[in-house]
């Protein structure tokens, strides 16, 4: 009787465990750098913790991933007077960001509120604004 008991609670246990796997742990999204282009695995998560895997598959620039909490559309981000995105402008506001060469990976793990996000890479190289060629995507958060 009492190794049925101990035997219920294991069964119970084993059941349990991918449950709260799936509950619980950052979400993981992958963020694809390209010359000049921005590709994510997902365009929306759930609040809390999100990983993202970011790597660079350029071959010939370094570039960035940055992400700012805004309502604002994602190509319409204020400038600042070279032409890149103002990180302090009006309407955006700061999250945080990484650096990545080309061919390197880093991960960047934030917690993000529900709301609406731009993420961007904002290197200015020799007045090539990668903003302006189009890196940035609109990202959401439930
Ligand atoms: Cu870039």
């Amino acid at each position: 009787m009492r190794y049925r008991k101990i035997f219920a609670l294991l069964a119970l246990a084993v059941l349990l465990v991918p449950v709260l796997a799936a509950c619980g742990g950052p979400t993981n999204i992958d963020a694809a750098l390209t010359t000049y282009k921005i590709t994510l695995s997902q365009d929306s998560a759930k609040a809390g913790t999100i990983v993202f895997h970011v790597h660079n598959d350029a071959t010939d620039l370094k570039h960035e991933f940055v992400i700012f909490k805004t309502d604002l559309p994602p190509d319409q981000l204020p400038l600042n007077a070279e032409g890149a995105v103002d990180e302090e402008g009006a309407g955006v506001t700061h999250i945080d960001e990484v650096e990545v060469e080309a061919g390197q990976a880093a991960d960047l793990t934030v917690d993000l509120e529900p709301g609406n996000y731009v993420l961007i890479c904002n290197i200015n190289d020799n007045n090539e604004q990668h903003y302006m060629h189009g890196m940035y995507v609109g990202f959401t958060v439930k």
